[in-house]
């Protein structure tokens, strides 16, 4: 199977890429975690990206904080998908960290998840996979079919407090 690549821009990253490398791990995803920093090891963010399909590797995703351009440099050297995840790290909520790694310019796409989404870029990386992988799609049938007994289940425990109200 191909390998999903967790790039953070620091290890204070590592608390909320935790959940994203978990939700890999559950699924049974390949994964390499890396500290790349766009602006304090740019030579190393374009040489792992320029060499990470022929590593093996099918998705990239990257989380970064503040200005936040480690998705846009490493989709800026590949081919492969990369997912962007700005990681709310600094006094402005995240919201920097969002802006730059959501507005790429035209030809070069980021697709970007939630401010410290990491679960859905998880899914996100596992969803591209399963393309073209039958296993992996059959195991997402599975995860959304448990997401749906989740709800029924709150939903007919909503039921019974309303009434008791
Ligand atoms: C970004 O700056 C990193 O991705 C991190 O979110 C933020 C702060 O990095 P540190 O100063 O904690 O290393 O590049």
């Amino acid at each position: 199977m191909l390998k999903v690549a967790v790039i953070m821009g620091s290890d204070s990253d590592l608390g909320v890429v935790s959940d994203a490398i978990k939700t890999l791990k559950e699924f049974g995803v390949p994964t390499q975690a890396r500290v790349i920093s766009a602006h304090r090891t740019p030579a190393e963010a374009a040489q792992f990206a320029t060499s990470a399909r022929e590593n093996g590797f099918g998705v990239v995703i990257a989380a970064a904080g503040k200005a936040a351009h480690l998705a846009g440099v490493l989709a800026a050297y590949t081919t492969l998908p990369v997912i962007g995840l700005p990681i709310k790290s600094s006094t402005l909520d995240g919201l920097d960290s969002l802006l730059s790694t959501v507005q790429m310019p035209s030809g070069v796409p980021v697709a970007t998840v939630a401010i410290d989404g990491a679960k859905n870029a998880a899914l996100l990386a596992v969803q591209i996979l399963a393309v073209s992988d039958e296993a992996l799609a059959q195991k997402l049938d599975a995860y959304k079919a448990e997401m749906r007994a989740g709800v029924a289940e709150k939903d007919k425990k909503l039921q019974k407090e309303v009434n008791d109200i």
